[in-house]
């Protein structure tokens, strides 16, 4: 027969999300030739900052974390597998992740005998190989978890970062490519901006904005411009002020004036208990020249799209520094709309924090060409919650997403987030072809390898290649 049998669709559809490279579309990670914003090895993975969430949960209370963080890596990393891995089991998924990793690394034994000491050994010898050591281990891990290139986030506002491309480009293999982070653009973060300008040599005018973005792209010849929008972002269609709402709660809005075509979210639902912010957003017009008249107009004339993060309320519990980051806001998708329809030649990639805007944000990607949306970010990067999110994303969209990122901070942290992803949605896609096959359809293995590869990738760089006109 021209199609797999029923019974043979999951054994396929496993093997092929196994066997297909991905393209890991927003990592943190930096390439080898990034010296110590590098980061690969046992006590970075321990100290992720998910780890040391989970660990202040349940630390004794003579341990601040100031204190903590004060004390050298390796002596965190201690605490915290002690804390976390013998203690209390590893059944987190964040915890998981960390034996997944090692016994993909082959560690397996070391893991059983729950041995550190052996585990940091393994490390030593990569690290006594400086930087080809390094540039050995990312090549392997790259290699067990099947990532064909991962996209990093670089950052020109951060000078820890810009020394490594200024006053010369260091080199760094295929397999990272750049994406330009412009947070402080988005957030109508004027003090920041003007710093960096000035820094830099340039004035504080829109226009010098715009130059030292066009600088920064030449020199990162980013994939796409990206921003992490702040918990209470909001944008009106430049038809009515085109304003940026960003942190805006502070500063006080009358509702009435802000007449928009898309209904606002009912923004006290985003009411942080513990802060002031109570009133309405004002519209920031001063600042919404550097969405305008800048970042979109940069993104239009280079024909770069903008990346979107969406919904992370930052410093929750800022004693706990990035652990302290990303009390899940339930945003207003609707300025998502806003944008996507008040800037159709611009291209939108977006992904939402909360489990609560995933449904509006399949319709959205339904309703604009212009949007992509992609992965399950952060505290929907769990296996239940992703399974729910791709079924849902299957459903509504077919095979025009992509599936997931990793996020990853740290090297190895690549292997565990595609091996528990893929395994995610192996089985959703599984149960949906056997759906489509209970009503009449047939699938050969290559139609699966092709629509896994979108799901992986091959949606993604479709969307790049997209030209608005
Ligand atoms: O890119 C972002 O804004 C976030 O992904 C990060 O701020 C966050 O800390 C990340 O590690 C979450 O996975
Ligand atoms: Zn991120």
């Amino acid at each position: 027969p021209l199609g797999l049998r029923n019974e043979d669709i999951y054994s396929v559809v496993f093997s092929e999300v196994r066997g297909q490279q991905v393209i890991d579309l927003h990592t943190h990670l930096l390439p080898p030739s990034h010296g110590a914003l590098c980061l690969w090895g046992i006590d970075e993975l321990l100290t992720y900052h998910y780890l040391v969430a989970e660990y202040f949960m349940t630390a004794p209370a003579n341990i601040s974390p100031e204190g903590f963080y004060e004390l050298p890596k390796k002596e965190q990393a201690n605490l915290i597998w002690d804390a976390l891995f013998i203690q209390r089991s590893p059944i987190s998924e964040a915890t998981r992740g960390v034996l997944t990793t090692l016994v993909a690394l082959g560690l397996d034994i070391h893991v059983k005998a729950r041995d550190l000491n052996g585990i940091r050994k393994y490390y030593d010898k990569f690290r006594e190989g400086g930087f080809s050591g390094t540039s050995t281990f990312v090549e392997n891990v790259m290699a067990i978890s099947g990532v064909r290139y991962a996209i990093m986030t670089n950052i020109p506002f951060d000078s820890t970062e810009t020394q490594h491309w200024r006053p010369r480009k260091k080199d760094y293999p295929a397999t990272f490519r750049s994406a330009l982070r412009v947070d402080p653009l988005l957030a109508g973060d004027k003090e920041t901006i003007e710093k960096a300008l000035r820094a830099a040599g340039y004035g504080t005018s829109v226009a010098d904005a715009r130059n030292y973005l066009n600088e920064w792209c030449d020199i990162m010849q980013p994939e796409y411009m990206m921003a992490s929008t702040p918990h209470d972002f909001m944008f009106l269609a430049p038809d009515n002020g085109g304003g940026i709402l960003a942190g805006a709660k502070k500063r006080g809005l009358n509702e009435d004036s802000m007449k928009v075509p898309f209904a606002f979210a009912d923004i006290s639902a985003n009411e942080c208990s513990g802060c002031e912010e109570t009133d309405m957003p004002t519209v920031l017009n001063e600042h919404s020249d550097f969405l305008k008249d800048c970042l979109i107009k940069v993104c239009e004339e280079r024909n770069l799209p903008i990346a979107l993060k969406i919904g992370a309320h930052r410093q929750i519990n800022p004693s706990l520094l990035a652990a302290g980051d990303g009390m899940v806001a339930f945003a207003d998708a609707a300025s998502l709309a806003r944008l996507c329809s008040a800037y159709p030649k611009v291209r939108f990639l977006a992904t939402f924090l909360s489990r609560q805007n995933q449904h509006e944000a399949c319709v959205l990607a339904n309703k604009f060409r212009n949007l992509h949306i992609y992965g399950c970010w952060w505290y929907c990067n769990n296996p239940s919650i992703i399974e729910e999110i791709t079924k849902m994303r299957v459903e509504m969209l077919g095979s025009a997403f992509t599936a997931q990122h990793s996020d990853a901070r740290v090297i190895d942290q690549l292997v565990y987030k595609w091996a528990h992803s893929r395994a995610v949605i192996a089985k959703v896609l599984a149960e949906e072809y056997q759906k489509a096959i209970s009503s009449g359809w047939q699938f050969n293995r290559t139609e699966i390898r092709r629509d896994v590869s979108r799901l992986l990738g091959g949606a993604y760089e479709e969307f790049m290649g997209k030209h608005l006109i």
